[in-house]
């Protein structure tokens, strides 16, 4: 098996690494691209140091299996013809093709299946704050039909890639120190602040990043429940958070829920409010599931079911969930 990153030198690209060989991935060969800065750079994977390449307009990919590409939507689509026409099969992590009717969108714990059906040899990878959602709807969708769902996340800095991360922590040391801050990765001061912002606002005064939650998860779920996001950014490293409230068509009991949660694997559920324990951005970032738990009935419709969600956003956010379905195809023998 021969597969490449693409973006290596990025936030996800960096986490495809550690998780490639967190999971033992069975690999003969890696081989690492990046832009023109990035060439030359080495990484160490499993004791050899590997050189990234620079991503050019040639037959690199030959041989090439599986591509991990994370290199943002305009490489992916300048580079998708370049990395696909030998066969090489590009699992993309950026949004340039996932509404694309011919490219499909996969969470393998919700429509794996769905991964064998590319005319294009490109699988997109959802946006990190669909994935964490539809892994926890998934199992709610099995007991009820979901009717609606509204979802308010708490988005961490690092979502906006190592640069968001390096300028929140920029902040937080200007703030404690009492000096000017500057922000340019977000639109406003993050370190004790908050932004109701991420990506760009759409003509329904929706942003960008709340539509990706209803687009996407219609695409990976197959149904056409609305879903109604606020997306907000918040001053913590990594890993995303959710409120999500969930209308189903027969109505679902606490234990019920939680009991389907316990069950699927890729959930862990910490849900106890005796002890003041459920799921946190602090003890989620680095983890591989998917952490629920505040796990009630909606108060203002006590057909709804409400709970707490949280997930490393890098992790199976994105570099995680994209090697899973490389997974997906070499056991299913798609790939060999
Ligand atoms: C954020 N969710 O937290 C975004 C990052 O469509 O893959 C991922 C954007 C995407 O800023």
């Amino acid at each position: 098996m021969k597969v490449a990153i693409v973006g290596v030198s990025g936030a996800v690209g960096q986490e495809f690494l550690r998780v490639l060989d967190e999971r033992n991935f069975p690999l003969d060969e890696l081989v690492l691209f990046g832009s023109s800065r990035s060439a030359g750079k080495q990484y160490e994977f499993r004791g050899k140091k590997l050189t990234v390449k620079e991503l050019k307009h040639n037959d690199d990919f030959k041989g090439i299996d599986i591509a991990l590409t994370s290199a943002g939507g305009g490489t992916s689509k300048e580079f998708a013809e370049t990395i696909t026409k030998h066969g090489t099969i590009m699992i993309d992590n950026s949004s340039a093709f996932r509404y694309d009717d011919d490219v499909p969108l996969v969470v393998p714990e919700v429509n794996a299946e769905d991964s064998r059906n590319r005319p294009r040899n490109i699988i997109a990878n959802p946006n990190c704050s669909t994935i964490q959602m539809v892994v926890s709807l998934k199992p709610i969708e099995d007991l009820s039909k979901i009717k609606r769902v509204r979802v308010a996340t708490y988005q961490a800095a690092s979502g906006a890639g190592a640069q968001g991360i390096a300028e929140l922590e920029q902040q937080v040391k200007d703030v404690a120190e009492g000096k000017e801050t500057t922000a340019n990765k977000f639109q406003y001061q993050l370190a004790m602040n908050l932004i109701p912002h991420i990506d760009v606002f759409l003509d329904n005064d929706y942003t960008k990043e709340e539509m990706k939650m209803n687009w996407e998860t219609k695409k990976i779920m197959h149904t056409q429940a609305e879903v109604s996001a606020t997306c907000v950014r918040i001053p913590v490293a990594r890993a995303h958070s959710e409120a999500i409230w969930v209308e189903t068509e027969q109505p679902l009991s606490v234990e019920q829920v939680k009991d389907a949660f316990e069950k699927t694997e890729g959930i862990s559920v910490i849900d106890n409010p005796a002890k003041n324990e459920y799921p946190m951005p602090l003890f989620v970032a680095g983890k591989d599931d998917v952490y629920v738990g505040r796990i009630r009935k909606d108060i203002a419709d006590p057909n709804n079911i409400t709970y707490w969600c949280v997930g490393d956003q890098i992790k199976k956010g994105a570099a995680l969930n994209a090697v899973q379905i490389a997974e997906w195809l070499i056991k299913e023998g798609e790939v060999s």
